[in-house]
């Protein structure tokens, strides 16, 4: 029997070829419409923990030019965010470069404490309700990709940048995009980013199911998945190459819930998919925050350009035959 492998071959290499070439933060795969980070002022009960948000970017090392990290609607205020009584929020964004940006243990942690703003501060902003950044960009850098941490197993430099409430209690939803230009987004081929704890806003739509894509790092035996204030919306699935769909424990409002996975021989080196499928009724502005740690109780990444691609269940894989 003959079966139309090759081009499903060819589908599935123009698939991450596209992938590997775009760098929105959140990235297109994952289907989030925007990072979500609260005024330190706000209920954790609106959908934030610890209203702190890091990401990393990797610079690979082929790459010498000038960059940029541009931030999509970074004011609290305007048509996007989410108002608590009047807009009084302030938020800080910070860019780090330097050594210890992401050797230092602390920032892989999942809450703002002890000296997760390692590195060398390269750049630094606070907004407020500002209409002129309303629903439109504000730039940082240009950068040179010998200020961030040259890490071996990245083969690449580390950046990392921080968003903070530092005052008020509104919620500020935001996006970034790494870019070549100043003034556009134009991506870095081979550059990815990432992080160890994920706080977004959900779609207001109940057809949308968003994404995020943990890679499960060799020795990996075993995980732990966290996810706080999921307001028992719908459910959120693990699927994976060995994985058809498994359901994990969700959260109420305002409480985290954990549930542990047994990591199957084949998902070692592969990521999961995590699917954030809603509910019906509509269950409308929730936020939520989900990060994953391993038997050894190390956070994992979360990789916005999952690496070895959007996974697959196997079985789930139909081989047309041709006559
Ligand atoms: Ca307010
Ligand atoms: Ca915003
Ligand atoms: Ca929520």
């Amino acid at each position: 029997m003959r079966f139309m492998v090759k081009q499903l071959y060819i589908f599935i290499l123009l698939v991450v070829g596209t992938l590997a070439y775009a760098q929105p933060v959140p990235n297109v795969e994952e289907n989030i419409p925007y990072l979500m980070t609260f005024g330190h002022m706000a209920e954790t009960s609106w959908g934030d923990d610890d209203f702190s948000q890091a990401f990393f970017f990797l610079i690979p090392e082929e790459y010498d030019q000038p960059f940029f990290i541009r931030v999509f609607d970074p004011d609290t205020g305007g048509a996007i965010d989410e108002l608590a009584g009047e807009f009084n929020t302030r938020q800080v964004y910070e860019v780090y470069g330097g050594e210890s940006v992401w050797t230092e243990v602390d920032a892989r942690e999942t809450s703002p404490v002890g000296n997760y703003k390692s590195g060398t501060l390269l750049a630094s902003r606070a907004f407020a309700e500002n209409p002129r950044y309303d629903n439109s960009w504000y730039t940082f850098g240009p950068f040179n990709p010998a200020q961030g941490e040259y890490v071996e197993m990245f083969k690449g430099r580390i950046f990392k940048i921080i968003c903070e409430g530092v005052a008020g209690d509104d919620g500020n939803m935001y996006r970034y995009y790494l870019s070549t230009n100043a003034d556009a987004n134009r991506p870095i081929e081979g550059a990815n980013a990432f992080a160890y704890e994920y706080s977004f806003r959900m779609h207001n739509n109940y057809d949308e199911v968003s994404h995020i894509y943990p890679y499960v790092e060799d020795g990996t035996i075993s995980v732990k998945i966290s996810n706080f204030d999921w307001d028992t919306d719908g459910n959120i699935v693990v699927i994976s190459v060995a994985r058809q769909g498994r359901e994990v424990k969700v959260s109420g409002e305002d409480e985290w819930a954990d549930d542990e996975l047994r990591v199957l021989d084949e998902e070692v080196g592969t990521s999961f998919d995590f699917r954030f499928v809603k509910a019906r009724p509509l269950v409308k502005n929730n936020n939520v925050v989900v990060n994953v740690r391993n038997q050894r109780g190390e956070t994992m990444p979360f990789y916005t350009i999952p690496i070895g691609g959007v996974p697959k269940y196997k079985g789930e894989v139909e081989f047309v035959p041709i006559d």
